[in-house]
């Protein structure tokens, strides 16, 4: 894999939805991992969905990030398209606090798995940074770069409070 591959596709299924995801895309830019950014409905836009789970393997994304909310089907149906792992990101809802987003997306049935992470930004980072990790198996420059990206968080914790 040349750095320049595009190796992560982060989807989502509305606009509204890049508040939150791109808390992701900021993530992999700092760790300097190259990915595509596409609106994806799974209800408004279901032959976009299909194209693009059957098409991603072959177009060389390793890992897809799908962000939806409410009746959050996106992370799931992505997954039942294409063998490629799929990190699922619940964005909040205005109803129900993403709750709805949550269910929809972490109870899969048996067979076919969408990696959840949590409700809103910090599962927006952290499934940038879990599919960093997995190209980090296989890739010494992703590697190092979650290495530092580590050790830069742990070096900006304070000690102590400041008031
Ligand atoms: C879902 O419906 C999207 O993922 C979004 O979170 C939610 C609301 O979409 P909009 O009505 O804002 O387009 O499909």
């Amino acid at each position: 894999m040349t750095k320049q591959d595009i190796c992560i596709g982060i989807i989502m299924g509305s606009q509204s939805d890049w508040e939150i995801m791109n808390n992701a895309a900021e993530t992999l830019t700092a760790l300097e991992i190259p990915f595509e950014t596409k609106i994806v409905s799974a209800h408004r836009t279901p032959d976009r969905l299909y194209e693009y789970a059957k098409g991603a393997k072959d177009r060389g994304i390793k890992v897809i990030i799908a962000g939806a909310g409410g009746a959050a089907h996106l992370p799931g149906m992505a997954a039942s398209m294409t063998s490629l792992p799929v990190l699922g990101v619940p964005i909040e809802s205005k109803a129900l606090k993403g709750m709805d987003s949550l269910l929809s997306i972490v109870q899969m049935p048996g067979g076919v798995p969408v990696g959840t992470l949590a409700i809103g930004k910090a599962g927006a980072i952290n499934a940038a940074l879990l599919a960093a990790q997995i190209l980090a198996l296989e890739n010494e420059t992703f590697a190092r770069a979650v290495s530092i990206w580590r050790e830069q968080q742990t070096l900006s914790v304070a000690e102590e409070p400041s008031s």
